[in-house]
């Protein structure tokens, strides 16, 4: 980190004591800033660093609500609506056991520049609760999401703050969600909620979009290595909706999967990822991916297994933040791993990432190859703007565009920064720069 940002950090660390995962999206993003602040003197005299590591607004509630027992529980809801300068506030709802501030901190921060990626007009957030949808009934679900709606409708709106799905937060949620605050406004405001169902104000492609975009994400940076995804073996951790669409778009084009994960273990089946049974057991029956070897003989289970032990040429962690080790990077790269994209949210700890920028391996940071499906929600407001809907092949065709250009741009930021190859310093400088100027223009808010 250059010397003059580090006392900028050192502030940021102990503003906010404890949020580790904060700090760390923190200090990745400022190690990229160094050059920046000597081709622009004006952001640090604007003092943009500090004040873009500052969320302009924090909301923490209560959220009770009744089981089916008819006892009452108590969650916390958040929400961090983390910078405004370039759109309304947008980033996904988290629900899940692990859930603190200092992770939808580090979530909002990174969305802040994810969406400055994608060059739509979005600003960055991120809400959620430590409520754990596992085992829960739908009637449970239902009256959690009404309640949790209830407490923050009233800082949402189509030009204010719009919400979408994150970790244990798909279609159901966003469904009961979106009808609570239809009911609370009286407004049928397709607007304020991404993911929705397609029958009902959602975007086609939506459902796959993180998945998708990331696979394409990988296909150019194995492109710039004068290699393509054909016949390669591919591992993806997670089984949940990010996972899926991974590794839909890695099995048609021409890649072979052979393991995913839940958190209670691995899947290993050489043949190939059976996607359609994955599909029924986590999208429809919403069970565990143990049961996958009951139906494949062949295939292994490894309760409590580490899928960065399997042996791959790509590695797409698609579960959630740190879920790579030193350690693991280093045994993925000792098996012959070539490429690493990340399709969870800063899925590679700091060791890990040295790790692979040390072995010289192709390495793409979460900021950027995951930017797909928030790129497909801001056309999802876009369609719902205009009262329109696309078709499958048109809005795919536009989510391949935009991630096409975010690793054009993010490769071509690297080289003019001096760091050629280095995805995390050209996603950085690009949207940092992107942000900050816009910052500039809106005067000291
Ligand atoms: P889902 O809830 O659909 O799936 C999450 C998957 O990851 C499940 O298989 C889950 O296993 C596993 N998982 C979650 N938490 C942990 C944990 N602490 N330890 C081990 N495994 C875990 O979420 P998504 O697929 O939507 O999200 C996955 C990642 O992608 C997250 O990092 C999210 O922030 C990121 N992301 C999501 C986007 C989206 O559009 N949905 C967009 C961009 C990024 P289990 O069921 O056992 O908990
Ligand atoms: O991390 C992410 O980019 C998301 N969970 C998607 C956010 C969105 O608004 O679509």
């Amino acid at each position: 980190m250059s010397k003059n940002i580090e006392p900028i950090y050192r502030q940021i660390k102990d503003r906010n004591p404890g949020e580790t995962e904060f700090h760390q999206a923190v200090r990745e993003v400022l190690e990229s800033l160094g050059p920046v602040l000597v081709r622009h003197p004006e952001f640090a005299e604007l003092k943009i660093i500090e004040r873009v590591s500052e969320p302009e607004r924090q909301i923490i509630f209560r959220v009770p609500w009744q089981d089916d027992r008819g006892e009452i529980r108590i969650n916390r809801g958040f929400r961090v609506e983390f910078n405004s300068a370039l759109g309304v506030y947008k980033g996904g709802l988290r629900f899940h056991p692990s859930v603190n501030l200092g992770i939808i901190k580090f979530l909002g921060f990174e969305q802040v520049f994810k969406n400055a990626l994608t060059c739509q007009p979005i600003g960055g957030a991120k809400g959620g609760s430590d409520f754990d949808p596992k085992g829960k009934s739908d009637n449970e679900i239902m009256r959690f999401c009404q309640s949790f709606m209830t407490e923050l409708y009233r800082h949402l709106g189509e030009h204010t703050d719009v919400p979408a799905g994150d970790i244990g937060v798909g279609g159901r949620e966003l469904g009961y969600l979106f009808g609570q605050y239809k009911r609370i406004t009286n407004r049928y405001e397709s607007t304020v909620l991404t993911g929705k169902g397609v029958h009902w104000g959602g975007s086609r492609v939506r459902t796959e979009a993180t998945g998708y975009g990331a696979v394409y994400f990988v296909r150019e940076m194995l492109k710039i290595r004068r290699q393509s995804l054909e016949g390669k073996i591919c591992v993806v951790s997670g089984s949940g909706n990010v996972a899926i669409y991974t590794m839909e778009k890695l099995g048609k084009l021409g890649a072979r999967v052979i393991a995913c994960s839940d958190s209670n273990g691995v899947i290993v089946d050489e043949k190939g990822i059976d996607l359609d049974l994955v599909k029924r057991l986590k999208e429809v029956e919403r069970r565990r991916i143990a049961d996958y070897a009951n139906y494949h003989k062949d295939a292994k289970y490894l309760a409590g297994g580490n899928i960065w032990k399997i042996p791959c040429q790509i590695a797409m962690p698609s579960a959630t933040q740190n879920e790579i080790s030193g350690d693991d990077a280093r045994q993925l790269v000792n098996n012959g791993c070539i490429v690493v994209g990340e399709g969870a949210n800063m899925p590679t700890t700091r060791e890990g990432v040295k790790v692979f920028f040390d072995a010289g391996i192709a390495y793409g940071p979460s900021k950027a190859v995951n930017a797909g499906g928030v790129a497909t929600s801001a056309l999802e407001m876009q369609q719902n703007a205009s009262r329109d809907s696309w078709s499958f092949e048109f809005t795919e065709r536009k989510l391949d565009e935009i991630m096409t250009n975010i690793h054009a741009r993010t490769h071509e930021t690297a080289e003019e920064y001096g760091a050629p190859g280095n995805y995390v310093v050209g996603a950085n400088v690009t949207a940092f720069i992107r942000v900050a100027n816009a910052m500039v223009a809106l005067g000291c808010i």
